[in-house]
């Protein structure tokens, strides 16, 4: 076999981490001698071992002499976990190939060359493209501190989220809303605005066997969320943060009791500064967030440049209304020269509807 059939081995046993390493990235590896394998791992969790130190692990032979495939560049420094570079040396692997480099300046290249010098010949960028998609979410938080922000919505062929009455159930067939519970896995942090929580009082969480329990992140510029919902009655079993720019103590110690986070910060355009809440979250290791908005905070985010990817489920219905609700609202552009530009652009058919994935374009 060759160097990147092993190196595909590497990030399908990567991918098992999907959803459970988050701030940490998703890390495969495979330890070869020989054509055979005799070692293979990833890394689980964050704050548990590193992918190198589970395929060392896991070896059926002594790895002196191996090579090992890992899709990331090993660690050189002291985390959670202890240098990966260190348990490489010490096992006597003889080639390390790898696939992407890792953009966390504590590594940053460091890994690699201190693997060189020390004498183990060092193959780079194979799969690189594939390595690097696997985790956008992370080289975007450990390269700008803020989470990854995906735009989700449903609409129907004429471009409508509901109905003109409101009603919205369903837009998409079992088979989408199945999809958007795995990607809710995926996502550290769900957000919504008040807005959503009023007309629709959703719940937000991942009704999946086995799934993490994402942060919930209600955007809630005067606290209008009531205590009622069910975003704050299931406050204790899925975290629940309000952002806001009410600063009044007494109206935020009600949803504090009831187990609420509230961060109040400054207001922009007469809402929660969307560039505010992206630092705090990311301080807070939330990494990604599923924004799951209606069309004013949609907008806000589109225009506040805080996102990076677009999901758009689309149903082949037709739902027509002028007052029906469009995913994206607020001013919009002037000129269609000035559209917010899309790339790297996929479709997918879900049972009877389509998902069009893309990726923001930085302005
Ligand atoms: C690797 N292999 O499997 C992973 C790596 O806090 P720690 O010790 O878990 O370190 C986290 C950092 O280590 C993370 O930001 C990233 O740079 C790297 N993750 N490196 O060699 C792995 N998960
Ligand atoms: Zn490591």
């Amino acid at each position: 076999m060759e160097d990147r059939e092993y190196m595909a081995q590497a990030l399908e046993l990567a991918k098992r981490g999907m959803g459970w390493t988050s701030p940490n990235p998703m890390v495969g590896a495979v330890i070869v001698r020989e054509g055979r394998v005799i070692g293979q791992g990833w890394h689980e969790k964050c704050g548990q071992p590193h992918a190198e130190r589970n395929a060392l692990a896991a070896c059926t032979e002594r790895p002196g002499g191996a090579t090992m495939y890992v899709t990331l560049e090993p660690c050189c420094h002291q985390g959670r976990q202890p240098p990966c570079t260190q348990a490489i040396l010490e096992s006597g692997i003889r080639r390390v190939v790898v696939g992407a480099g890792d953009p966390n300046p504590l590594v940053a290249g460091k890994g690699i060359s201190l693997l060189r010098k020390a004498g183990v010949e060092v193959t780079e960028h194979v799969l690189e493209p594939e390595c690097e998609a696997l985790n956008r979410i992370f080289f975007h938080y450990i390269r700008t501190g803020r989470p990854y922000v995906a735009m989700k919505f449903a609409m129907t062929l004429d471009g409508k989220i509901a109905a003109p009455t409101g009603d919205s159930k369903w837009v998409t067939g079992e088979a989408a809303r199945h999809h958007v519970h795995q990607l809710r896995h995926r996502y550290t942090g769900i957000m919504a605005g008040v807005g959503t929580v009023l007309a629709d009082d959703p719940l937000l969480t991942c009704r999946l066997p086995g799934c993490r329990t994402p942060v919930r992140i209600i955007c809630d510029t005067h606290l209008r969320t009531p205590l009622t919902a069910q975003v704050v009655t299931t406050a204790r079993q899925a975290p629940t943060l309000l952002a806001t720019c009410c600063s009044d103590a007494d109206k935020r110690a009600p949803y504090e009791a009831a187990g609420c986070q509230v961060l109040a910060g400054p207001e922009r355009d007469g809402h929660v500064d969307l560039n505010w809440l992206m630092d705090e979250l990311g301080r807070r290791e939330v990494d990604s967030i599923l924004l799951e908005g209606g069309g004013t905070l949609n907008w806000a985010a589109l225009e506040q440049g805080i996102v990076q990817k677009v999901l758009a489920y689309i149903a082949p219905k037709l739902s027509g209304g002028r007052e029906a609700k469009t995913p994206v609202e607020g001013a919009g552009i002037a000129l269609m020269s000035q559209a917010f530009a899309l790339t790297h652009s996929s479709i997918t058919r879900i049972g009877e509807d389509f998902l069009i994935e893309s990726e923001v374009v930085p302005s």
